[in-house]
């Protein structure tokens, strides 16, 4: 039956079809361009049963394999169950999916990883090809056709302009007053008719709440009622509590200093347990008053929010473990006047970063000791998640933060080494590096003095020897004397632990 409330739009209402219809609808070779941002917003029925198309195509002999945008990862009813029907053939820009993330490092899916802020941008210039089809979730439609954002914005404004048709997914489990929390700008343009970007606060509201999307180019709608699908986040350990000390720590010196207001700069949070652990922390802190313009929402935001350290909180989306999901859902309306959500192009716009002086805190999987940062590649091959937006937030911050427990695999792996095995963050771009051991505060200063700061406050004491063994021969035989090295030797950590299990001597 019709949810009438949902679907106001009348000449729509005619639209609305079983997933099954709607999956159909999708050709073998095509180029889909979904909604969903880490677990949000992502539409839930028509992936699935293109997974089951797809299988039944494939059992048949018949290859059935699509390209998939989207605005970052998603659940496991769109990448899960595409990725293990074999349906994938090329994904863009973002994937923490285990079944994806296999195939991409088997070579049987090819992987754009990509900066988001830059995916609308060069959807628009055209080089990544012609979109077919939009599949795209929404809170509802109006009468008069705008559409209500879920809750993830992504890149669905670009790819309900791009697409050639569109299905929408309705899902009736979003809050409705989810209405009127999103910010859609649509005065973006391309080189050379680019005018500067309207916003200054991350309060600032420069854009419209709903989507435009021509009605002609709507070919299905599917009624949902399913919640978003995130992980729970793992309680803080020892290592998080030790990170966000020394992080919290040091963001108290810097207001002693006068570097950083009382309320701080706004904060953008990446992903995984560490960086919800440093937001938790900021809970018992002194600051108060502070904002967010970040990329997700995350369990610990809301948390800041609901006891109002946090004023407000600028995201794409909503990065919420089942619990806070449902907390939020259940209680949208004293939470909405407080989150704006935007598309990822201004979530995560370098401008707009470098403007409002953003912290940037992410994770690593490693660092090397002249503060290069590799967050996506483990031992320079396999691919992790992706640069995600910690590029776009990395170079552009007022202060640039990058944290990690010092040891990976029981202490097997050091996550400080000689070199790093893939680069995503160049020195220039990392100005604190934090570990469970301390905090490396590394601006202003030469190759030199980083390395001997990083391997005396991050690395673990079981890799300290290891590592100033081998910066003291690099100082003794390196053929530069800027950046020490011995590239015979640099990544021969990395063949250890491929070779032995162990990074450990
Ligand atoms: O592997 O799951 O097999 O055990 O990497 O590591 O410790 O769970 O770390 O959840 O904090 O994620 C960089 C991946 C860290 C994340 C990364 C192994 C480790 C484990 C995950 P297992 P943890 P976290 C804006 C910000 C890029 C995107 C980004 C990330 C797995 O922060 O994806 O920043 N960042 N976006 O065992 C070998 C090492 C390792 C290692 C960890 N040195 N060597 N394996 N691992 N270190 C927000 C968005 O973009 C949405």
């Amino acid at each position: 039956m019709i949810d009438h409330k949902r679907i106001g739009s009348r000449s729509l209402r005619s639209k609305v079809m079983s997933a099954d219809q709607a999956a159909s609808l999708i050709k073998s070779g095509s180029t889909v361009g979904m909604s969903g941002f880490t677990g949000s917003g992502y539409p839930k029925a028509v992936p699935l049963a293109l997974a089951a198309l797809i299988e039944k195509e494939h059992a048949a002999g018949r290859p059935f394999r699509v390209r998939v945008w989207t605005g970052a990862s998603t659940g496991p009813e769109l990448d899960g169950a595409l990725a293990k029907a074999d349906g994938i053939e090329f994904r863009l820009p973002y994937n923490s999916d285990p079944v994806v993330r296999e195939k991409i490092n088997s070579g049987a899916m090819e992987y754009f990883d990509m900066h988001l802020s830059q995916v609308a941008p060069m959807a628009w210039q055209g080089f990544l090809g012609p979109l077919d089809i939009a599949v795209i979730e929404v809170t509802a439609v109006r009468p008069d056709g705008a559409l209500v954002p879920s809750s993830s914005v992504g890149n669905n404004k670009t790819w309900l302009d791009r697409a050639r048709n569109v299905i929408l997914e309705v899902n009736s489990w979003q809050n409705t007053a989810l209405e009127g929390m999103h910010d859609i700008y649509y005065g973006t343009a391309l080189p050379p008719n680019r005018v500067p970007i309207p916003l200054v606060r991350p309060d600032d509201r420069i854009g419209d709440p709903f989507f435009r999307c021509d009605p002609d180019k709507i070919v299905g709608i599917v009624e949902t009622h399913a919640p978003d699908r995130n992980l729970a986040f793992a309680p803080p350990d020892a290592a998080a509590h030790a990170i966000a000390g020394h992080l919290l720590a040091f963001l108290h010196h810097e207001v002693v200093k006068g570097r950083l207001p009382a309320s701080l700069l706004p904060l953008q949070s990446g992903v995984g347990n560490i960086a919800n652990a440093v937001l938790t922390g900021l809970l018992s802190s002194s600051f108060e008053d502070m904002t967010a313009y970040t990329e997700v929402i995350q369990d610990a935001m809301l948390d800041l929010l609901a006891v109002g350290k946090l004023r407000m909180a600028s995201a794409t989306a909503f990065s919420l473990s089942p619990k806070a999901a449902v907390r939020v859902n259940s209680d949208m309306e004293s939470f909405s006047n407080k989150m704006i959500l935007r598309p990822q192009e201004i979530s995560n716009h370098p401008e707009l970063v470098r403007r409002l002086g953003c912290i940037a805190m992410n994770g690593l999987i490693e660092a090397d000791i002249y503060g290069n940062v590799n967050s996506t590649h483990v031992m320079g091959s396999r691919i992790q998640n992706g640069i995600g937006g910690s590029g776009d937030f990395a170079r552009n911050a007022s202060i640039s933060i990058f944290m990690t427990p010092s040891t990976a695999k029981g202490g097997q792996i050091s996550a400080v080494v000689p070199q790093a095995s893939h680069v995503d963050h160049i020195t220039q771009d990392v100005q604190v590096l934090v570990t469970e051991q301390g905090l490396a505060d590394l601006r202003g200063l030469s190759p030199k003095q980083r390395a001997m700061t990083i391997i005396a406050n991050c690395a673990h004491p079981d890799y300290r020897p290891g590592l100033t063994d081998y910066y003291k021969r690099a100082r003794d035989h390196s053929y530069g004397q800027h950046s020490p090295s011995l590239p015979g030797e640099a990544l021969s950590w990395h063949q250890r632990f491929l070779d032995t299990g162990s990074m450990l001597v």
